[in-house]
């Protein structure tokens, strides 16, 4: 089988990383067609999470392998949190979106979510530590919000201004 489709990753402040995702109405063959593309685009960026949002399809998708060795992915379609603990802490975030950008962010420590998996079986997955942290920055994209706007407003505008400048110089390269 000839290997998935790379998917180009949208780069934060392009305007469609705001996008609310639509529910997905059938875990259907295009649907698993783009599950396999977004996985293929997690490996192979090194990123431990992806949101449908990220690479413009906006539905309601995310992909996670939080294994050191790569090889447990999680699939969760339609994801609702059903519940997330009050206790918060606060943990260094990156995203692909977001290139060589970390910065720290509250989150609840501990989480439970209601999702479609790949075959459209309904489950629920009780997440804690960085498969907990992951979840909920995913589930985030797909509201169309990116993490650095838990940031102040000052460090939101060096890493656009920044960004904006790196992608303008690889434009002209
Ligand atoms: O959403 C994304 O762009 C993926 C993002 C997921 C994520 C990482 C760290 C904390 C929360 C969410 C990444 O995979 S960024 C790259 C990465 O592998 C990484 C960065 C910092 C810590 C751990 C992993
Ligand atoms: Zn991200």
């Amino acid at each position: 089988m000839s290997k998935p489709e790379l998917l180009p990753i949208l780069c934060f402040p392009d305007p469609r990383l705001h996008t609310v995702a639509k529910h997905v109405a059938a875990v259907d063959a295009r649907i698993q067609q783009q599950i396999e593309r977004m996985l293929a685009t997690m490996y192979d960026a090194n990123g431990i999470g992806l949101a449908a949002t990220q690479v413009d399809f906006h539905e309601r998708l995310i992909v996670i392998d939080v294994s050191e060795e790569r090889n447990t992915p999680l699939v969760l379609i339609n994801p609702e949190v059903e519940w997330a603990s009050d206790e918060k802490r606060k943990g260094e975030e990156g995203c692909l979106s977001v290139p060589g950008i970390y910065d720290g962010v509250e989150r609840s420590v501990s989480i439970k979510v209601r999702a479609l998996d790949e075959k459209g079986q309904s489950r629920t997955v009780d997440a804690e530590g960085i498969l907990a942290v992951c979840i909920q920055h995913e589930m985030d994209h797909l509201m169309g919000k990116v993490f650095v706007e838990y940031l102040s407003p000052l460090k939101r505008d060096r890493i656009k201004t920044k960004l904006l400048k790196a992608q303008r110089e690889a434009e002209r390269d």
